[in-house]
């Protein structure tokens, strides 16, 4: 970036940081798009007139509310939810929600402003929030989990709506909440409506909802390798995390071949020389999701080693991907990575990299590094298809799914590529994800006029 361009960066960021303080995630977001939208702005006086830019910051509305229920043992908890409307301007907000105690507002902004961008890659017409609560759901029942959940919603309808904004998962949120908080909304409202996605297939989900995050991870490694004539047959994976996003990033690595040697959860991460193979990620699964146990488990049923307190990224890979949670790549871990000759990154997680890590890994020009706002928006995408289908009152199969989200992948990998290529031919995946996402959102803010 030349002088004049950080000048104008620094300038700009030190509003948005005057604005935001105390939110370190939130001002990390949005540098790193600014970075690239800045320059991308300097000869478009539009943009910058009509302060665009310093709009898309600035979140539509933030709800934050009490949210009281009552534990197994009669005590009244008292968590904080809250829903971030980030921006609207090309169609209904959309983003998870997120339970986890390390929720607050600067996590939750952080998330809205990425989806807001990830949404318009994906050409559907979504606009971009997220929600959640500090609330863990570590160790807690299931009537513990539905009474939470069912508290949570009792607020939040008031806020929803399939034409206004259409929550979902995230971490700490899968079918499981999505069918309690569907059920209170369905009970408060009397009105049976797509305003919630990730639903069980027998009340209006879509088919592959679930895998879609995951798998969009791996269509989108599969695209940036295959622009070089590579593929991912053969080739040792490495993922952290071991919730929705990291098993089924594992279960389409092992459909095209490749081997996956780890997974994490936020204690440690297991190392599996021999390869997880589809037995030992079903038995993964079913730990996960029926049993909510704990990965180190893993080793003593199928050995390999465990590591605690660590992150899988010094195990020599060909191709990483991220499915935790953000900032769990520093620079130290990507310089391992590059350092053990490592090809591909593709962020299932949003914003797993550290700024530091980013620029590590760019220096290298190596690494094929998709953002997470590309590279796991094949998740949001489903959803967006579980719209169309809940409007047409229609469930599509799972071939037809599969393909409409292979091109939506498709179609941001092409956008990434247009906007992104230097004259060298080395694609700037962060840069393009930027330019392509901002482009769609901002033209319908302009065709609105100033508000
Ligand atoms: P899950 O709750 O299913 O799984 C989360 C996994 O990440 C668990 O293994 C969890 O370990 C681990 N984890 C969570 N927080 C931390 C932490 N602070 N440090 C280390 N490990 C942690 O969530 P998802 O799989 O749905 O989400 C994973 C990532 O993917 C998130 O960044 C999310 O925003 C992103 N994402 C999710 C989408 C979706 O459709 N679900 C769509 C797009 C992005 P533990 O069990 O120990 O907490
Ligand atoms: O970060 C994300 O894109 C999600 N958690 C999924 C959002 C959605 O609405 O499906």
């Amino acid at each position: 970036m030349n002088s004049h361009y950080a000048d104008d960066l620094a300038t700009f960021m030190a509003g948005v940081e005057r604005r935001n303080p105390n939110e370190p995630e939130f001002l990390q977001a949005v540098q790193e798009v600014a970075m690239d939208i800045i320059p991308y702005i300097a000869d478009k006086p539009i943009y910058r007139d009509l302060k665009i830019l310093e709009r898309m910051t600035e979140p539509d509305r933030i709800v934050s509310f009490r949210v009281v229920w009552e534990d197994d043992n009669g005590e009244i908890r008292v968590n904080r939810g809250y829903r971030v409307q980030q921006n609207n301007a090309i169609g209904p907000y959309k983003g998870g929600i997120r339970f986890h105690p390390s929720v607050n507002q600067s996590v939750l902004k952080f998330l809205a402003f990425e989806q807001v961008f990830k949404n318009s890659l994906t050409g559907l017409p979504m606009g971009g929030g997220k929600g959640g609560a500090d609330f863990d759901p570590k160790g807690k029942s299931d009537r513990e989990i539905m009474r939470f959940c069912q508290a949570f919603m009792t607020e939040l309808h008031k806020h929803i709506g399939p034409d206004t904004d259409v929550p979902a998962g995230d971490i700490g949120v899968g079918a499981r909440e999505v069918g309690y908080m569907f059920g209170q909304y369905k009970r408060i409202v009397n009105r049976f409506e797509g305003v919630l996605t990730g639903k069980a297939l027998e009340f209006g989900g879509s088919r592959i909802r679930a895998e879609a995050t995951g798998y969009g991870a791996v269509y989108m490694m599969e695209e940036m390798l295959q622009h070089h004539n590579e593929s991912i047959e053969g080739r040792t994976c490495v993922v952290s995390g071991s919730g929705n996003v990291a098993t089924f990033c594992v279960e389409k690595l092992l459909e095209l071949g490749g081997k996956v040697v780890t997974l994490s959860d936020s204690a440690g991460y297991i190392h599996d020389p021999e390869g997880i193979d589809k037995a030992k990620l079903a038995w993964v699964m079913d730990l996960k999701n029926n049993r909510r146990g704990r990965i180190e488990e893993y080793v003593r049923e199928f050995g390999g080693t465990y590591h605690e307190g660590e992150k899988p990224w010094s195990v020599p890979c060909d191709l990483a991907f991220p499915c935790a949670t953000q900032n769990e790549i520093s620079a130290e871990d990507a310089r391992m990575l590059l350092d053990n000759g490592c090809r591909g990154l593709s962020e299932g997680a949003n914003m797993p990299t550290t700024p530091e890590a980013i620029r590590t890994i760019q220096s290298g020009k190596t690494l094929l590094h998709a953002p997470g706002k590309a590279a796991n928006a094949g998740g949001v995408g489903v959803s967006g298809l579980e719209m169309s289908q809940n409007s047409l009152r229609l469930q599509w199969t799972r071939k037809e799914v599969d393909e409409h989200l292979r091109k939506i992948i498709r179609g941001i990998h092409d956008q990434c590529v247009e906007f992104g290529t230097a004259a060298d031919g080395h694609v700037d995946y962060f840069k393009g994800a930027n330019i392509a996402g901002f482009n769609k959102v901002a033209a319908a803010m302009i065709a609105y006029g100033v508000m």
